[in-house]
């Protein structure tokens, strides 16, 4: 059977690819699990600088697999801590993450392409949470992210009706960072993902951390916290590197330290 996520490396790039094309790329715990050790390798690996996220032309992923999910009552969800237990090794990722997505990113797809630092949409990409049309309401993250991401009303409207919304309308929304044309949508992100990899990878992670923390405290503590981090830069010898590089007009050689 071929394994349900493949990884690649691209240079300093971790290549992640959702592969389960005969059900739309639907998430059940073998492609979760899938998922999780693929982050936990690249979070590992001291030449990865970033990680790529992504599925295939049709399908970023369809959500859960509704087969494996019909089956559950609410003993067994809440004993094995469904989602939660295995669904959080992306947020926990301290690398950045830039989701590809083409095709439909529904449900838990939308979810999982929410929990990545930023998402690259093919010009044929469709945004949704359908789980009202099936009776549950979204739950890996949807009715949180969901709103940050695009506002209160886009995201009623998007629960509460399931309609799908495409790559324009995300963008627009600022569910997206970039819409890019479908044959493209790889390279665009491999080559991001390359240019976030290039820079100091302590400094990068320092940023995704600041710029997280706008979501999690209010603007003063945000500002607090991005301040104390800033200050703490100085103490990285990448960024004497970086400065005096510029000062020297060179590439800077930077060294992670
Ligand atoms: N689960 C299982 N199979 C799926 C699937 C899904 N979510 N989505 C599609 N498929 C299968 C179809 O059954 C079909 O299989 P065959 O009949 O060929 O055997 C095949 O993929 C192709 O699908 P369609 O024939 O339906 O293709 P269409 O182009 O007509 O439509 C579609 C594509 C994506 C619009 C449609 O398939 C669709 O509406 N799919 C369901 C979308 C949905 O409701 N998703 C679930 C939302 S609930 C979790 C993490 C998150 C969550 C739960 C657990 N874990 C950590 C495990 C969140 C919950 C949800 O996502």
């Amino acid at each position: 059977m071929a394994d349900v996520v493949i990884t690649e490396v691209h240079g300093k790039v971790g290549l992640i690819r959702i592969n389960r094309p005969e059900a739309m790329n639907a998430l059940n715990n073998e492609v979760v699990d899938g998922i999780t050790a693929a982050v936990d390798r690249f979070e590992a690996d001291e030449n990865i600088g970033c990680m790529v996220l992504t599925g295939s032309e049709k399908a970023f992923a369809a959500g859960a697999d509704i087969g494996f999910m019909k089956e559950f009552d609410y003993m067994h969800a809440y004993k094995i801590d469904f989602i939660t237990r295995n669904w959080e090794r992306l947020r926990t990722a301290r690398k950045p993450v830039i989701a590809a997505v083409a095709g439909f990113a529904l449900g838990g797809g939308c979810e999982i392409a929410m929990m990545c630092d930023m998402i690259f949409a093919a010009d044929t990409a469709k945004f949704g949470q359908p789980e009202i049309k099936l009776g549950i309401i979204p739950g890996a993250g949807g009715t949180q992210r969901l709103p940050r991401a695009v506002g209160k009303a886009k995201a009623m409207d998007l629960c509460l009706t399931a309609r799908m919304m495409d790559a324009t309308e995300a963008e627009r929304a600022g569910l997206v960072a970039r819409v890019v044309p479908a044959d493209q949508l790889l390279e665009e992100a491999l080559k991001a993902a390359a240019t976030i990899a290039s820079y100091s990878l302590p400094v990068a992670m320092m940023v995704k951390e600041s710029v997280n923390r706008a979501f999690e405290s209010s603007l003063n503590e945000g500002l607090l916290f991005e301040r104390r981090v800033f200050h703490s830069t100085f103490a990285v010898q990448d960024s004497k590197e970086g400065m005096s590089a510029f000062v020297e007009k060179r590439k800077p050689a930077f060294k992670n330290r």
